[in-house]
């Protein structure tokens, strides 16, 4: 990646797109997108890239990024009648906050009701993302809060932290962690199971949502491995195209499902809702091992 013309401390371009470079003491790093509020990279100190973003992704003013972090809110994929995935993901975010401590580096990313999100959606919202990188860690952290008047109607979300981990050959990775889960497969119309398999292997095309997950999990390569844990987000969302659907994305190269698998952290199965005044939060770590 090539960067250019730092017009703040804080931003830099990156294609034309403003980010935030968060760089650790320790020399943990990660990117921020104001597009989206999108975590684009991020290597844990004295490590190497741990994100997948697609060499082909699209950095356009209301385009949704392949790679990263992307943020879902309010609404998961076509579970309701707004645009896929809801449109967190295509917002420029604000930048309201970006502090380097002795320990780690943080970043505060915020969005806020505006007139095309009330066209889609009648709420006044605020969104704030806190990036929190140090060490081995990635810490993630969405908030969200009602900002109507008293009086005004509640409202209902979904949200997801739609992570793309990068691997190194994913038929070479496991992910522990969801054996006894149930789950709805999306590549059988939603059919529901039950994971069976201690150390899930990705060998075609994976589109689930597991729900109630709350154990920690494990993505294993036989090289390195990561931790994944949430706080809040109840459920977890794998996926993974493979060839087919891979070939069929336009921002994803042919072969790119072999170096990701999206590992997501998500609120779906039960929406919360707000009344005005009221918050939630919910929370994704990563760590390096
Ligand atoms: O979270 C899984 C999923 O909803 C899959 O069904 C898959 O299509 C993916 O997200 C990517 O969606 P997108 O709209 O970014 O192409």
């Amino acid at each position: 990646m090539s960067l250019t013309s730092p017009s703040t401390p804080e931003l830099v371009y990156l294609q034309g797109q403003p980010v935030v470079q968060l760089r650790a003491p320790d020399g943990a790093r990660a990117t921020v997108l104001l597009q989206g509020g999108q975590v684009i990279s991020w290597s844990p100190a004295g490590g190497s890239e741990r994100l997948y973003l697609s060499e082909r992704a699209v950095f356009e003013d209301g385009k949704a990024v392949r790679g990263g972090v992307p943020v879902i809110f309010p609404q998961f994929e076509q579970r309701g009648p707004l645009p896929r995935h809801g449109f967190a993901r295509t917002k420029r975010w604000k930048l309201l906050r970006a502090d380097t401590g002795r320990d780690d580096a943080i970043a505060v990313l915020g969005l806020t009701d505006d007139e095309a999100t009330r066209s889609l959606w009648p709420h006044a919202f605020a969104v704030e993302l806190t990036v929190a990188v140090g060490g081995n860690r990635l810490d993630l952290e969405l908030e969200v809060e009602h900002r109507g008047a008293q009086g005004a109607a509640p409202f209902s979300f979904m949200a997801a932290l739609h992570t793309y981990l990068r691997v190194r050959e994913v038929e070479e990775a496991r992910l522990k962690g969801l054996q006894g889960v149930r789950y709805q497969d999306s590549t059988r119309q939603g059919a529901e199971a039950v994971e069976s398999s201690g150390a899930l292997a990705i060998t075609d095309e994976i589109d689930r949502i597991y729900f109630g997950a709350t154990r920690a999990l494990l993505l294993d390569e036989p090289h390195r491995a990561l931790g994944i844990e949430a706080q809040q987000f109840p459920d977890v969302v794998v996926w993974n195209p493979w060839d087919r659907k891979c070939a069929a994305l336009p921002d994803m190269p042919p072969l790119g499902f072999r170096q990701m698998l999206c590992v997501e952290a998500a609120l779906i199965g039960e929406p919360v809702v707000l009344q005005p005044g009221e918050q939630w939060w919910g929370r994704q770590s990563l760590v390096a091992g």
